[in-house]
């Protein structure tokens, strides 16, 4: 089928990173996909190769008057020009999904799946990604596990210039300013640790630090989507933040804790909590979970790491009995169309 994958960058690289994902598994399935994006900037270190089956769009206010695919996806409650859906409405209508954002949440189950009929007679999905299996899964490429099980992660620590010395453990930070850093370096150096900072806030919050016992400090350059998964796949422990990276530290199945996107109003004090309550995690991981988004005060000492490995461990297996995002979102398309 063709696609017309619409993506507004809002801020951040999550917009854009889920989209490319998807683009991108869809392309590998033998699927078409013209990914429409209004500020492909990121694109450039995030995916510098392409992908098969993926062209991309320049989404600008004079967008070109492309005739419509078979399946419409607006990204995130996008809007996809006004001239772009009449035309949708001329022909015999594509299937119009909207790919919401990622929670844990009940009202996920609720609202998957439900139609928002339109003004101009089209109807537009609502598909809802989530954890459960009345929901629409996770982003998981066919190979991903195969990929990770083959992965040389001594050699692709040597060609990114990363050498823990030997019993260092590695943990990679890809966050948002967080007052708590300090705080985490400091606690990490109660074992030795190279921690792994993600260009922006990370490096930001940990430069001009004083030196610390038992740890060391790597700045990272922006990797691509796919040596990201690897770095993930090569630490004990991963920070990390906003919906795509959370998610790829979910398959990387070791220890991770979540920075989730500060919401002005506080909701996503409600997000976390109901993905802690999926993930089950013990009352020290919790703890820190709760710390790290600055909603607890910073424990006396970290969680203990296999605890919370097998744990994490458990959860991937628990989402990996369920169908990934791709496998149910072209069946949802072909039952809808
Ligand atoms: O960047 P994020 O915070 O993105 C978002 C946005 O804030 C968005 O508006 C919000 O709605 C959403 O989160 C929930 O975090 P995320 O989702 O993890 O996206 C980062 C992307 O960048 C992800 O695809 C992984 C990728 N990435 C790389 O490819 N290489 C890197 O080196 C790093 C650090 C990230």
């Amino acid at each position: 089928m063709r696609w017309d994958l619409f993506c507004r960058v809002i801020d951040n690289y999550g917009d854009i990173g889920v989209c490319w994902r998807l683009a991108a598994d869809l392309g590998a399935r033998g699927e078409t996909v013209r990914l429409w994006v209004d500020d492909p900037s990121a694109l450039a270190w995030m995916a510098p190769q392409g992908a098969a089956g993926v062209e991309l769009v320049n989404w600008t206010a004079e967008p070109p008057g492309l005739v419509p695919g078979e399946v419409v996806v607006e990204a995130f409650g996008c809007d996809p020009p006004a001239a772009f859906v009449a035309r949708m409405a001329l022909q015999r209508p594509p299937v119009w999904v909207n790919l919401e954002y990622l929670s844990a949440e009940d009202y996920v189950e609720r609202s998957h799946g439900l139609p928002s009929p339109q003004r101009n007679g089209l109807t537009k999905w609502f598909f809802y990604p989530g954890f459960t299996r009345r929901t629409g899964g996770l982003l998981r490429e066919p190979g991903l596990m195969a990929a990770q099980a083959a992965f040389d992660r001594t050699a692709w620590l040597h060609e990114h210039g990363i050498h823990p010395t030997a019993g260092e453990r590695l943990v990679s930070v890809f966050c948002y300013d967080d007052p708590a850093l300090p705080q985490l370096l400091q606690a990490l150096g109660q074992e030795p640790t190279l921690v792994l900072l993600a260009p922006g806030a990370a490096q930001r919050g940990a430069a001009g630090m004083p030196a610390l016992t038992g740890v060391r400090m790597q700045a990272l350059p922006w990797l691509t989507q796919a040596d990201f998964d690897r770095l993930l796949w090569s630490c004990d422990v991963n920070f990390v933040r906003g919906e795509d990276s959370f998610v790829r530290a979910q398959w990387a199945g070791a220890p991770f804790v979540w920075h989730i996107y500060p919401q002005r109003d506080g909701a996503h004090a409600a997000k976390l909590e109901a993905f802690i309550d999926h993930l089950q995690p013990d009352a020290a991981v919790r703890q820190l979970w709760h710390a790290w988004n600055g909603l607890a005060p910073w424990p006396a000492k970290l969680p203990a790491v296999q605890d919370w490995a097998s744990v994490c461990l458990a959860w991937r297996d628990t989402l990996l009995a369920q169908p990934d995002l791709a496998t149910q979102l072209l069946s949802f398309v072909q039952q809808k169309g």
